[in-house]
């Protein structure tokens, strides 16, 4: 017998087919979305349609079927594969007798259980508040009793108020407050990322779906290549494992070294707000040089999948960077790996060390194109050049010379400028 106290809700989900090519996976979908927020989807309820009905969603017949199979089912949650108007979610709430819960609220509430960090909580909570403030119930019998007494010469600006509109106002209170708190924090990250750039490591940063492995290709790559202090981050079989960014220094055996960082993950129809609300988490990203696509290869979805990835990225607003594709999971596919394909797609698993390897060639290929070697020959009295140049870049040779120290070294072409007065032809 099953001693578990807490038992998954029983759940239906329904949706809308309205001859989009996308529609069964996103049902798909949403069936993992529930099981990722603890609910047992019992029953999926369909309606091929033109278009949805204004008023219910789905049409009158489609409304007493979801109830009748809710009554059997003992179900007292439903889930629709859209996002509704505040109106249809009202009307079909009163007629299906039931809790509806849109794919919009469905994915804030997963947001909102694995948010770890204040950044994240805030963001969820702001991305929440916003769903909520159309939504917020509308009725005349809530009508406020015009406070009266005290006389005491305020100005009564509740007076005659709806709690409607209080609540509205308090929500928005509530939401501007949170964006103040927010900005403060996206301050001190705003201030290290300067900090970062000025170091002139290159950055790398991995995006793509949720679950893809993201975070495996960058503990894989800690691991490898992290120091010490580098700690690997959480990774886990289910949907919005990370919800954080994290940034990790690499160093190369080369002395080449990179900042990668790991963020979010992607879903299709992922929630406008929760966008927004994430636009700073997503500006390690956004600052990036190379973008890393992580994409789930034994997922017979995956274009699908990768076509939402590009979408959010551009509703994020990040374009314009390049970026390298990275076929992962393959051990689970009969495809052969690890295989490079061109100069930016590779075949591989984050599982094995050999993939790891030709994904950081991959890398280095960008991140390092424009590295240049020269010789430069740096006065003594300058020993903070070759004390830069030692922690910055790659030293292929040092010569101790009369007037001053020669050094053979490989660098980004932001330094070979910087540095290139020393130069001395060989
Ligand atoms: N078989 C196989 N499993 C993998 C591979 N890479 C990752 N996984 C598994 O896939 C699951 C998801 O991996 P994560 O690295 O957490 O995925 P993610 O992209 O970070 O996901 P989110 O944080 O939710 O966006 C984990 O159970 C991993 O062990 C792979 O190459 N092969
Ligand atoms: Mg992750």
């Amino acid at each position: 017998m099953d001693t578990n106290i807490q038992t998954d809700e029983p759940v239906i989900i329904t949706g809308l087919n309205t001859g989009q090519d996308d529609y069964d996976y996103s049902m798909v979908e949403l069936a993992e979305l529930a099981q990722a927020n603890h609910m047992d989807v019992v029953e999926r309820v369909d309606q091929v349609i033109d278009r949805p009905n204004p008023g219910t969603y789905f049409g009158k017949g489609k409304v007493d079927e979801i109830r009748d199979v809710a009554v059997a089912n003992h179900v007292n949650t439903i889930i629709t594969n859209d996002e509704l108007t505040p109106s249809q979610l009202r009307n079909l709430e009163q007629e299906t007798e039931c809790k509806i819960l849109d794919r919009t609220a469905l994915i804030l509430e997963i947001f909102a259980n694995r948010a770890q960090t204040k950044e994240a909580k805030i963001q969820v909570q702001i991305a929440e508040l916003q769903y909520r403030l159309p939504r917020l119930q509308t009725s005349a019998s809530e009508r406020l009793d015009q406070q009266t007494g005290g006389g005491s010469g305020f100005t009564n600006r509740g007076a005659g108020e709806t709690k409607l509109e209080m609540d509205r106002r308090t929500i928005q209170h509530h939401i501007s407050h949170l964006r103040q708190e927010l900005a403060a924090i996206d301050k001190s990250e705003k201030t290290k990322r300067k900090l970062r750039s000025k170091s002139a490591i290159p950055t790398a940063a991995l995006v793509g779906y949720t679950n893809s492995g993201k975070s495996t290709i960058m503990n894989g790559l800690v691991r490898k290549y992290g120091t010490a202090e580098e700690k690997t981050v959480f990774e886990k079989n289910m949907l919005f494992a990370t919800l954080d960014t994290s940034v990790r220094q690499l160093t190369l055996p080369d002395q080449k070294r990179f900042l990668l960082s790991d963020t979010v993950g992607f879903v299709s129809k992922l929630p406008t707000h929760l966008v927004e609300s994430f636009k700073s988490t997503l500006a390690e990203a956004a600052n990036a040089d190379l973008l890393i696509q992580v994409i789930d290869y034994s997922d017979p979805h995956y274009e699908q999948m990768m076509q939402t990835t590009e979408r959010t990225l551009k509703q994020i607003g990040i374009e314009n960077i390049p970026i390298i594709n990275v076929f992962n999971k393959a051990d689970k596919t009969e495809i052969e790996f690890p295989v490079l394909e061109g100069d930016d797609q590779v075949v591989i698993s984050a599982r094995q060390g050999e993939s790891l390897d030709l994904l950081v060639d991959v890398i280095k290929k960008h991140l390092f194109k424009d590295y240049v070697t020269a010789n430069l020959l740096i006065p003594f009295t300058d020993g903070h050049v070759v004390s830069y140049l030692n922690e910055h870049t790659n030293i292929l040779d040092t010569e101790y010379q009369n007037d001053g120290t020669l050094l053979t070294v490989e660098m980004s072409l932001k330094d070979y400028n910087r540095f290139n007065k020393y130069e001395k032809e060989a």
